[in-house]
């Protein structure tokens, strides 16, 4: 199997994680330079396979020991330097880095003098109060830790694999196991396909003339790590980072009934199992079939399956059994996204860790049919933070851009703000009023009690500059639990100040999250979906805000994102 660019990608992760942890430093000399070249592959647009050591390392930001380490990933197909590495840091101390604050060296010290190999060794020594003894420690970092680890459990995301994580992983999967001959369609289904936001295994389903081919091509993966077990038609993987891989490979004529049993969820199926049992018929992953004559009524799609049901298709990721099956009965699921006319939370190269120029980024947002764009850099208040000078000078650029993009586009100028443990915001009063449309969002304080967070973001709601809360809840899925908040309090907010509410659509946090959407979809608020893209390429990620907002079965029209262009540019004017 041979490595492409996203294997680079993976190895220089890889390599950056692990040597944090060989040299208890996230901001070491070769951790940097892991990084920098990460991002130089990442930008590189034509074939890297084909280049030579001394081609890459004419690369901006590839040095000498990358080049040859890209080199002897694709002639050898592995790393020495990461071969070893793996050796001496295993995933499960890997896994550590992941518990809030718990840095490299920590987790160092807790492995040599408290032999923490793992997650619940680590539960295990808090426990026991090993940590409040321990030089360096201390009660207090004991407390923190515990808190940490209970946060965690709490978000009951231990031991499945984000959906940043498993869906990128999954796409690449499915591009190889579409490249082997002979194979007609393939597809992921389970959990990934109903766009969960935490996998436990990844499903894919196949049908394909030889299905030799295909299970070869599986445990030849680079990212393999495992083979759970082989056959003629399943076969299972695990991955060094533990998440297994289920692939089955169906006839062709039986794909959409095995897509609809295998992409569930459970709950789903049981009900469409009893509803086809009611009408003398029985469903498994075969096929819909009449139960008196054994003739197969449907099978080969979805739609063929649930049409033989009395039921329009139903997008995957609405089957959770909340109701969308007596929905689809009556004609009447909720609508779906159906155009996407603006973005109000994108950042530049202005920003700290902006990706890509204002030029770039407009030209991309216009080819996307984006029709109001709003620009907004974080505030001088977050680590990426800018000066109000730059600010003042990208307002100029904008307007001259404004003024050449005619009725093309509204591009506007806005702002990230800041949310400070109190409700404070970046800058004063009279400078934020100078914006087009500001953001208001939490980058940090995770930990006050419910009361103080809830306040600090009704303050910033009362803010009268304020016209939209981003990712309210902070969280980073699998990694960081959402603050502590009455939503009740927040939505109330909502609807006395005209706040909108930001759904991001940046995987690592779709946030709101579902649940929080379904709580708020009655209220009388403005839900927003939002790409926070730092890069062209991230632009897309309002997709996901849009699925989001439609497994929470938010009604289309409370998605300001969907307006005609003029009321849209009013609103965020406002
Ligand atoms: P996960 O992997 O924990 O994130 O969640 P899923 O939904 O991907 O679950 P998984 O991988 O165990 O199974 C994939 C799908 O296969 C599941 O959504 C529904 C179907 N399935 C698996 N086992 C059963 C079962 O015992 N009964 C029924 N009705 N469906 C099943
Ligand atoms: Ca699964
Ligand atoms: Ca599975
Ligand atoms: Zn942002």
């Amino acid at each position: 199997m041979a490595n492409t660019k996203a294997d680079v990608l993976d190895m220089f992760h890889e390599l950056s994680e692990l040597t944090i942890l060989e040299e208890g430093d996230p901001a070491s000399f070769r951790v940097r330079a892991y990084e920098s070249a990460a991002r130089a592959v990442d930008a590189y647009a034509g074939d890297i396979t084909v280049l030579t050591a001394a081609k890459l390392q004419a690369l901006e930001g590839i040095g000498k020991s990358s080049a040859a380490k890209i080199r002897e990933l694709f002639d050898t197909g592995k790393v020495q330097k990461l071969e070893d590495l793996r050796k001496k840091h295993p995933p499960a101390i890997v896994a550590l880095l992941n518990v809030p604050g718990l840095g490299p060296k920590a987790v160092n010290r807790l492995r040599k003098e408290l032999g923490v190999e793992n997650m619940d060794d680590l539960r295990r020594v808090i426990g026991e109060h090993k940590l409040r003894d321990l030089k360096g420690f201390g009660q207090k970092s004991e407390d923190k830790l515990a808190h940490s680890l209970e946060r965690m459990a709490k978000q009951g995301t231990h031991g499945r694999t984000p959906i940043s994580v498993a869906l990128p992983l999954a796409e690449r999967v499915l591009a190889t196991i579409k490249a082997v001959p002979g194979v007609r369609q393939a597809a992921y289904c389970g959990s990934l396909r109903r766009f969960s936001e935490t996998i436990g295994d990844l499903d894919f389903l196949v049908a394909a003339d030889d299905a030799t081919q295909v299970m070869d091509t599986v445990i030849g993966l680079p990212m393999v790590d495992q083979v759970l077990g082989r056959g003629d038609t399943k076969t299972s993987v695990l991955t060094r980072r533990g998440l297994q891989i289920d692939v089955r490979v169906v006839k062709e004529e039986e794909l959409g009934a095995a897509l609809m049993y295998f992409t569930g969820s459970k709950a789903h199926n049981v009900k469409m199992r009893q509803r086809a049992l009611a009408r003398g018929l029985t469903l498994n992953e075969y096929a819909l079939t009449e139960i008196a004559t054994g003739k197969v009524v449907a099978a080969k799609t979805e739609e063929e399956v649930y049409a033989a049901l009395g039921l329009p298709w139903i997008p995957p990721h609405l089957r959770e059994d909340t109701g969308e099956i007596e929905l689809a009965e009556q004609n009447a699921l909720p609508g779906l996204v159906p155009r996407i006319l603006g973005d109000f939370h994108v950042h530049t190269t202005v920003s700290g860790d902006g990706k890509s120029s204002l030029e770039d980024t407009v030209a991309a947002a216009r080819a996307r049919g984006v029709k109001v764009l709003v620009i907004t850099e974080h505030a001088e208040g977050t680590v990426s933070g800018v000066k109000r000078e730059v600010l003042v000078e990208q307002r100029a650029r904008i307007e001259a851009m404004q003024r050449e993009l005619g009725d093309s586009m509204v591009l506007l100028h806005g702002v990230e703000l800041n949310i400070g443990p109190a409700g404070e915001l970046d800058y004063d009063a009279e400078f934020r009023a100078g914006f087009d449309f500001c953001l208001a969002s939490i980058h940090d304080h995770f930990d006050l009690p419910r009361e103080a967070q809830t306040q600090r973001v009704v303050t910033a709601m009362r803010d009268p500059s304020v016209r939209m809360i981003g990712h309210l809840t902070a969280r980073m899925i699998g990694a960081r639990p959402g603050v502590d908040l009455d939503f009740e309090a927040i939505f109330a907010a909502a609807e006395e100040t005209g706040t909108a509410l930001e759904i991001n659509g940046g995987l690592p946090r779709l946030d709101l999250p579902v649940d929080v959407v379904r709580r708020g979809r009655e209220r009388n608020i403005d839900f927003v979906l939002s790409s926070d893209a730092h890069h062209t390429s991230e632009l897309d990620r309002v997709e996901n805000a849009a699925k989001v907002a439609e497994k929470a079965w938010l009604p289309v029209d409370k998605i300001v994102n969907t307006w005609e262009p003029e009321r849209l540019a009013a609103w965020a004017r406002r």
